[in-house]
Parts: structure tokens; sequence; C-alpha cells
């Protein structure tokens, strides 16, 4: 991590909001997806309706996507540019999990600064199907992100788009810990 300076700097780039990540125009919003990437429920399931047949057609050349990688298609009929295919661990409670989970944000964002994407909007991957423990994923979500950004320009601004206000306020309060130097 680099000095105070810089972490209050790269903190100011991220927000955790509440909605549908599907209504947002930002230039990529990120896919809780499985390794098929051919569909599936929960956010995954909304992001194809929304984007049309389109997104499934390019979907399918793409021959599926490891847990932990991420690849990247064009939006469709989304107000968003681009969408960002990650497969999050299935929760186990195995310290592979953690290290699964952060290379989901890790690749999804070196993906995103490789298409020049200014902004890109994250769901709680692995929070719902999966059942990722949602505090736990936040901190790998935010330390990954932070981290990211500490050392690359783009994107200039991450989302994290919460579902519900309870998953909100647990991302809300790790990022006003962080901004109050309490961060572990
Ligand atoms: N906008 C933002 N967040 C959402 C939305 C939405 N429109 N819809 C759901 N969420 P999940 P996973 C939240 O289950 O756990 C799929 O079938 C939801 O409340 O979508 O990674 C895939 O094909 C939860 O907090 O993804 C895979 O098979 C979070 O998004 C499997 O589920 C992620 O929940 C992936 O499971």
């Amino acid at each position: 991590m680099g000095s105070g300076a810089e972490k209050s700097d790269v903190l100011k780039r991220v927000e955790a909001v509440s909605g549908d990540i599907t209504r947002l125009a930002v230039d990529a919003i990120v896919n809780a997806a499985n390794e098929s990437l051919l569909g599936g429920g929960g956010v995954d399931g909304a992001i194809h309706r929304a984007a049309g047949p389109e997104l499934l057609a390019e979907c399918r050349t793409l021959g599926g996507c490891p847990t932990g990688e991420a690849r990247i298609t064009r939006g469709y009929n989304l107000p968003a540019r681009h969408v960002i295919h990650t497969v999050g661990p299935v929760y186990r409670g195995r310290p592979e999990d953690e290290k699964l989970l952060s290379s989901c944000y890790r690749n999804s964002l070196a993906l995103a600064a490789e298409a020049g994407c200014r902004t890109v909007a994250f769901p709680a991957v692995s929070c719902g199907v999966y059942g990722y423990p949602l505090e736990e994923a936040c901190k790998v979500a935010v330390s990954e992100v932070l981290e990211f950004l500490e050392t690359n320009p783009l994107p200039e601004k991450v989302l994290f788009v919460l579902f519900s206000e309870d998953a909100l306020a647990v991302y809300q309060d790790r990022l006003k810990r962080l901004s109050a130097g309490q961060g572990s």
C-alpha cells in the first residue's frame, strides 16, 4: 500500500451504491457468471435479459472461462459499453476461495484498463447462489480494487453496486472505516 495521501486519493475513486447494475451507463459492468459463460440466474440472468440474444451469441464464441478469470464482450442493448464476465468461486470456506475471488477482481480490472474503460461497476461476485459471506467478500473486493487503482490510472472510477440496502451498508461501512484509517 502507498502513503496515506495516495490511499485517500484512491478512496475517492471508489463508491458503493444500491441498484440494478443492468441500468448503469458505465463503460463496463461486471457479470458474476459461471464457467460456461452461457447465462444463468441472479445478476447473470438479468444482464443477459437486458443485453439481448447477441450477448449470448458472443459468449458462445469464447469457450467458457475458468474460475478466477475474466472475459470481455460488448454490451449490446445494455447502457454499458462492455460486459466483463468473471467467474467467482463457489464458497467452501477454504483459503483458495479468497485467492480466486481476489483474482476475479484483478483480472476484471486489468481487462477494463486494457479496453480503456474509465468507469466500471461490480456486483457482489459470488455473494448470491455461490454463497460467499458478504462481509468477507466485501473486504476482498475493496482491497483488491484499491490496490489496483494505486498503480493504474484506469479505470478512473469503480462502483460497487449492491442489490439490497443491507449489502450497501456493509460496503459503505468498509469504505468509511478505510477513510478514517481503520482498515484492518
Ligand atoms: N444488479 C446488481 N446486483 C444484483 C443483481 C442486479 N440486477 N441481481 C442480483 N444481484 P448471483 P454468484 C446480486 O447469485 O453468487 C448465476 O446463475 C445478488 O443479490 O447473481 O456469483 C451464474 O450463472 C448477489 O449479491 O452470483 C452462476 O451460475 C450478487 O448479485 C451463479 O449464479 C451475486 O449473486 C453465480 O453466483
